[in-house]
C-alpha cells in the first residue's frame, strides 16, 4: 500500500490518534535504524464492512537491531470508531519490555487510551533503568481512569489506562506516550544483548503477554464481526500479536 493513503486515513482520525501515530513514526525515526518488516500483502491494507459500515485496516512495520517487529495499526470503522494500535516486540536476546499502546474512539471521543512498558522477564519486573526513568517522569492525574480487564496483569505498575476528560488530558496522555517511547528507544539501543541460557526465558515472557493480549474480546468482537471468525483468529496470532519464531 503506497503511504499516501495511510496519510490519508490518518487524515480522518480523531486529532489524538493522528498526533500519537505522528509522534511514534518521529521517535521511531529519531532513535533508531529502521529497515523495512515483511507483512503478507494481504494483511498490508484490509477493508471489511461491520454493520453497515466500512472497516479499514493500515499497517506499517519496520524492524531494527534490537526490535523482531516494530508495529503501528491504524483503523476505521465508517465514523462509528477510530483505532491505534501499537506493539514494539523486542528480539529475544534483549531483556527489554514491550511497549504496547491501544487508542479507541468514536464520534469524536476517545473511550480507551493505554500504553505501557510491560516486563516479560520472570519476576514481572522492570529493568532498573527503566524504573528510574519512569518514576522521574512527571505524572499527572486524570480525571476517568479506567479499570483494566482481567487478562491485564501483563502490565507494569507504570501502565496509564484512562478515558481523556478534556483537550488538556489528551496531550498530558500524548507526552506520556512519547515519554515512554524515548525512553524504551533510548534504552534499548544501549542495551546489551543477555547470555543465551536467558533467551528462554524472555521468549516465554514474550509468550505470555501474547496469550494474554490475545484474550482481549474487545478487539476480537470487532474483528470478527468484519472478517469472521477464523480471519480474526488467524489476524490476533499472525498480526496483532504473533509470537517470534523458535
Ligand atoms: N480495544 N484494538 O488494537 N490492546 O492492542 N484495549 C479495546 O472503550 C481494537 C492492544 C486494551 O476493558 C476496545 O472499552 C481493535 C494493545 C485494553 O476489557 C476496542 C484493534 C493494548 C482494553 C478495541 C485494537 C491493548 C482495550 C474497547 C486492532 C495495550 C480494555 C474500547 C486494530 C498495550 C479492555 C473501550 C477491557 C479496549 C479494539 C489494550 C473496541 C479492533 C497493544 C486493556
Amino acid at each position: 500500500m503506497s503511504s499516501t493513503s495511510t496519510t490519508s486515513l490518518r487524515e480522518q482520525q480523531h486529532p489524538l490518534i493522528r498526533q500519537l501515530a505522528d509522534c511514534i513514526e518521529a521517535t521511531w525515526d529519531k532513535h533508531l535504524d529502521l529497515s523495512s518488516y515483511h507483512l503478507p500483502a494481504e494483511l498490508g491494507y484490509v477493508e471489511g464492512r461491520l454493520e453497515g459500515e466500512k472497516l479499514i485496516i493500515e499497517n506499517r512495520c519496520y524492524q531494527t537491531p534490537q526490535f523482531r517487529k516494530l508495529h503501528l495499526e491504524l483503523a476505521k470503522v465508517g465514523n462509528m470508531l477510530d483505532i491505534l494500535h501499537c506493539v514494539m516486540f523486542p528480539r529475544t536476546e534483549y531483556d527489554i519490555p514491550m511497549f504496547g499502546c491501544d487508542l479507541v474512539g468514536g464520534r469524536g471521543q476517545i473511550s480507551a487510551a493505554i500504553a505501557d512498558l510491560s516486563p516479560v522477564n520472570l519476576d514481572r519486573k522492570l529493568p532498573i533503568t527503566y524504573q528510574t526513568a519512569l518514576t522521574e517522569l512527571p505524572s499527572p492525574k486524570f480525571s476517568q481512569p479506567r479499570e483494566l480487564p482481567e487478562w491485564g496483569n501483563i502490565f507494569s505498575d507504570f501502565c496509564l489506562f484512562i478515558r481523556p476528560g478534556s483537550p488538556e488530558e489528551e496531550i498530558m496522555f500524548l507526552q506520556r506516550v512519547e515519554a515512554f517511547l524515548d525512553i524504551h528507544c533510548q534504552s534499548a539501543i544501549a542495551a546489551s544483548p543477555v547470555a543465551p541460557e536467558k533467551v528462554a526465558q524472555i521468549l516465554a515472557g514474550q509468550h505470555n503477554y501474547c496469550m494474554k493480549q490475545q484474550q482481549n474480546d474487545k478487539t476480537r468482537r470487532v474483528l470478527e464481526k468484519a472478517f469472521g471468525a477464523d480471519w480474526a483468529e488467524n489476524y490476533m496470532t499472525t498480526v496483532l500479536f504473533d509470537l517470534p519464531p523458535n
